[in-house]
């Protein structure tokens, strides 16, 4: 396939209340889309939003890394007829060095346009197995009240899991909320934590503590100097999921963590499509289990995130994915609808229309 057109846009989309990431308050996710055309006009989206406190590469540099990319691919065979994951192209990304969130783009991107290419739909052209639909993790934020609130909420519309966001009150806050939150959901809805690295080991020995008799599935990075997780595991116990401690780290040397129970996926940080399915396989083989999860996409991306969860754990393990919710407008029209406890990837990757007047076209070329 020859690449004749890659456009570049910016997109800024409401939150429907702020959210704090790092400390920071943001009103609007911004982000970018890519759109690649081939020669005979068949076309395939992909998403570049680095996300303010999590990814190291800025909007500007991601765009710079684009426009690059742009420049000098357009015109290019882009693959023959080889799966995308053995062409030459994949090779040479490696080597471009590009940061998480443009690699994950543009793979996407790729990834569509091959798949729109065949008549078919991103599942298939990742993998024979693909599950139908998908299970959803539901998020837990705010106060102690609304997030109450809504766990009962969703244990009364059938989620299988939800995720707590702890590490902002004192431990023994956070303990008192977890056992609230595991009588409101009661037995059948697994309980997630994640501490997104906000305690020191003693904090995190005086949580393991006041929530010994609870029940939850595992904890996210509970400790700001991750070396010490394999202890914290070891000697005390902890069922530790790492989110954050992937950032960067080549795939084989997850087989050093074994202490792992679960790892969080977020292809937007971990630098796509590929690396998020090799993360998986390594993850399986030392009896973690594989999430899938967002980083606040819009609905281009937050697709493929559907598309890979019906991969990974074939759509029954509960994808983290509710941070879409958390936009008050999407660039696809319709925007998907994530409200219920699961999603059907049918329904999602079928074809859907852009609202281009969210689209601020910032790069155009064609062959
Ligand atoms: O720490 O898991 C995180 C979203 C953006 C940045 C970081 C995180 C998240 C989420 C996503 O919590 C939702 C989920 O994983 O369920
Ligand atoms: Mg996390």
């Amino acid at each position: 396939m020859k690449l004749a057109g890659f456009d570049i846009y910016r997109c800024t989309l409401p939150f429907t209340e702020p959210v704090t990431l790092k400390g920071a308050q943001l009103h609007f996710r911004e982000g970018i889309l890519i759109e690649l055309t081939d020669e005979n006009g068949v076309s395939g989206l992909g998403e570049t939003s680095p996300l303010p406190g999590f990814s190291r590469e800025s909007l500007e540099d991601a765009e710079h890394q684009l426009r690059e990319l742009a420049s000098s691919l357009v015109g290019s065979s882009l693959y023959g007829d080889s799966p995308i994951s053995e062409c030459p192209l994949t090779r040479e990304l490696d080597e471009r060095e590009l940061a998480p969130s443009v690699r994950f783009g543009f793979e996407l991107s790729v990834y569509n346009i091959y798949a729109a290419s065949q008549g078919k739909v991103l599942p298939e052209v990742l993998s024979d197995g693909a599950g139908e639909s998908v299970a959803l993790n539901g998020l837990l934020i705010g106060s102690g009240v609304r997030v109450l609130d809504e766990a009962r909420r969703m244990r009364e519309v059938g989620y299988e899991a939800v995720k707590l966001k702890v590490g902002a009150r004192e431990v023994r806050e956070d303990a008192d909320l977890v056992g609230a939150v595991a009588d409101v959901i009661g037995d059948a809805v697994a309980l997630r934590l994640d501490a997104n690295r906000a305690w020191s080991f003693e904090e995190a020995v005086d949580f393991l503590r006041d929530t010994s008799d609870l029940r939850y599935e595992y904890i996210e990075e509970p400790l700001a100097e991750p070396a010490g997780l394999s202890r914290l595991a070891g000697e005390y116990g902890a069922r530790v999921a790492l989110d954050e401690s992937l950032v960067g780290m080549k795939p084989e040397d997850l087989l050093e963590h074994r202490y792992a129970r679960a790892v969080v996926l977020k292809p937007t940080l971990l630098g796509g499509i590929s690396r998020t399915l090799r993360l998986a396989s390594v993850a399986e083989r030392i009896g973690a289990a594989p999430m899938i999860s967002s980083a606040y996409e819009t609905g281009v991306g937050i697709s493929a995130l559907i598309s890979l969860a019906a991969i990974v754990g074939g759509g029954r393990t509960p994808a983290g994915l509710d941070t879409y919710r958390r936009l008050a407008a999407d660039v696809y029209e319709p925007a998907l609808d994530l409200s219920a406890p699961s999603v059907s990837v049918k329904q999602i990757s079928g074809s859907r229309g852009l609202d281009r007047s969210r689209l601020e076209c910032i790069y155009s070329s064609e062959a």
